[in-house]
């Protein structure tokens, strides 16, 4: 992999559509090692309106949305299926990812789904390959373990999550300003529709399933986006018997997006496999086009209701 990357004249980094801090995050700490072999190298995401709290992420400025045509090398991050590129490209491509459901679309593949982010695929690969490390890199990193892992409240943090963050913050990751984007910084009307969500969510199996329904009422009153509601319903967990949350939200041009958090007793990557979607064992989501929101929540409270013992 590491010839490939050193022979090639034009490399375009992919973070996938509507991308989180790992995926970006990733993108942007290889545009950085990238910068210092004054190779060509193109940021690239398909999504042109970019979640504004991530822009701390180094060279945040430098994302393009229209794919070079001169590139001979692609590597994507984060990516968990070919159509999360948002583009169809057909050349060499290296995909680094951590996603179980991912099926190895790249012609070389970096896939370790017992990784928390995409983010430590990357750092081990970094580490193993005795690339340095700067500070900007580091900062990048350490966005992405962070917001995968809801700032280290993943119940499946290990001694390796915390020796990778023990040693970003050594190379330069600033914490502060990590938690402040992804964690502190909420808007108005994302905490309007947590109130609303919250108001609205069902408990169903003596309180082990929270479900949420949201429609586009319910956002446009609220003036909330879909990427707030994850939030929300990761939240509920922390009710005591909450074991599973399920949020259900209709979209606009028609069909559902799902999300499905566990507190790691139910593997949700496996429930939504069935509905072409996919993620993790703790956390995964699915787009189930030409349903309903009643159909979904019906389906899929039946697979629910299958694996809670
Ligand atoms: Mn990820």
């Amino acid at each position: 992999m590491r010839e490939l990357i050193d022979s090639a004249n034009h490399i375009v980094l992919i973070a996938h559509e509507h991308p989180d801090a790992d995926s970006l995050g990733c993108a942007c700490a290889f545009y950085s090692h990238l910068l210092r072999s004054q190779k060509k190298t193109t940021l690239f995401c398909a999504t042109e309106n970019l979640d504004h709290n991530l822009s701390f992420l180094p060279w945040f400025d430098k994302v393009t949305h229209k794919f070079p045509s001169s590139a001979d090398l692609a590597i994507s991050f984060d990516c968990g299926s070919f159509t999360r590129l948002g583009v169809d490209y057909t050349g060499i491509l290296i995909d680094f990812d951590h996603h179980i459901s991912n099926e190895s679309y790249g012609t070389h593949n970096c896939i370790n789904s017992d990784a928390l982010s995409t983010s430590q695929v990357l750092y081990e690969w970094f580490v193993t390959e005795s690339i340095k490390i700067n500070g900007k890199m580091a900062n990048a990193l350490y966005a992405g373990l962070m917001d995968d892992t809801g700032c280290f409240r993943d119940p499946l943090c290990n001694p390796s999550t915390f020796r990778m963050a023990h040693s970003l913050l050594g190379l330069g990751a600033n914490h502060q300003e990590c938690v402040n984007a992804l964690f502190n910084s909420h808007s108005l009307a994302s905490f309007r529709l947590k109130g609303e969500m919250s108001r609205r969510m069902k408990l169903l199996h003596d309180g082990r399933v929270a479900l949420f329904e949201v429609d586009q009422a319910l956002l446009d009153s609220t003036g909330g986006r879909l990427l707030d509601c994850k939030a929300v319903v990761e939240g509920a967990l922390s009710l005591k018997t909450v074991e599973v949350a399920l949020l259900v939200a209709q979209l606009k041009h028609g069909g559902v997006k799902v999300s499905l958090r566990s507190n790691g007793a139910i593997n949700v990557a496996e429930i939504l496999e069935k509905f072409e979607g996919g993620g993790h064992r703790t956390r995964a989501g699915a787009r189930m086009n030409g349903w309903t929101t009643r159909e979904a929540i019906e389906k899929l409270m039946d697979n629910i209701t299958e694996v809670l013992v």
